[in-house]
């Protein structure tokens, strides 16, 4: 169960965030109002949200989940692996503080987005990514093998995050989309799986007994419906344009 989340609300900078698509430039208004159900939702799980001030300096800093691991032992300040959001792991590391008393770090030249990483109980899925390097995954195991914890380095080859096509509801349940599909690494979970034209959700986010998931997928939220969890639909169009999903706005512990 989770009890806390931290947010960073968009900032105005957002219409410069990083993005692979052509789904035009966001709509801050939008975002703000989108982000402001997000959080809504997340009380609504029974999570004590934090919610940070916008950050101009840092455009992608609204997706907060790519700076930090909050584990129940320790928090890992990751290394972000994007110039542009590299200085991201200073301003979350503060905010961590009023949380932890253990908090580590991930260090060059391991670089490090927590997107890429699937927590299943103790152990940690660890994607190699475009963001996430050997170096980086390597420095991570150490550190959860150091509090009793494992990770496993995922292959991955055109994802931007593992976490954009592989999402973990609990209950041996497991979203699988894309390169991930068919990967026996996940063979002993039950695995549903989300086809290309609903990849987007593919991030869905179990909090406390019911998923999040984006609005717009209607085979994906049948599925998860059928499986027996609550659902909360979300409008993400506007995170949806940098790239982000239902899970890179919110660490949660
Ligand atoms: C980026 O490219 O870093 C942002 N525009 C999107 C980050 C999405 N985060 C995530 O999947 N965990």
């Amino acid at each position: 169960m989770f009890k806390n989340a931290i947010v960073r609300k968009p900032c105005p900078k957002m219409l410069s965030g990083i993005t692979s698509k052509d789904f035009g430039t966001p709509d801050f208004q939008l975002a703000t109002q989108q982000h402001e159900k997000y959080v809504e939702a997340l009380k609504s799980c029974g999570v004590n949200v934090k919610v940070l001030d916008y950050d101009n300096r840092f455009p992608d800093s609204t997706f907060v989940e790519d700076t930090a691991l909050c584990t129940p032992k320790c928090a890992i300040v990751t290394n972000p692996g994007a110039s542009s959001r590299n200085g991201e792991k200073e301003i979350i590391k503060e905010s961590l503080m009023e949380y932890y008393e253990i908090i580590e770090e991930i260090k060059n030249p391991g670089t490090l987005d927590a997107g890429d990483v699937m927590m299943v109980g103790d152990h940690y899925y660890i994607g190699l990514s475009d963001r996430s390097n050997k170096e980086g995954v390597k420095q991570l195991i150490d550190i959860l093998e150091k509090y009793g914890m494992t990770g496993s380095a995922v292959e991955m080859s055109s994802m931007l995050h593992l976490k954009t096509g592989l999402s973990y509801l609990e209950n041996n349940n497991l979203l699988v989309c894309g390169e991930f599909i068919g990967n026996s690494e996940f063979s002993k979970y039950n695995t549903i799986e989300v086809s290309d034209e609903e990849s987007y959700g593919a991030n869905s986010l179990w909090i406390n007994g019911s998923v999040l998931v984006p609005a717009g997928y209607p085979k994906v939220l049948k599925n998860i419906q059928q499986l027996g969890y609550k659902t909360v639909e979300l409008d993400m169009s506007e995170f949806r344009k940098l790239d982000g999903g239902l899970s890179c706005l919110s660490l949660r512990f």
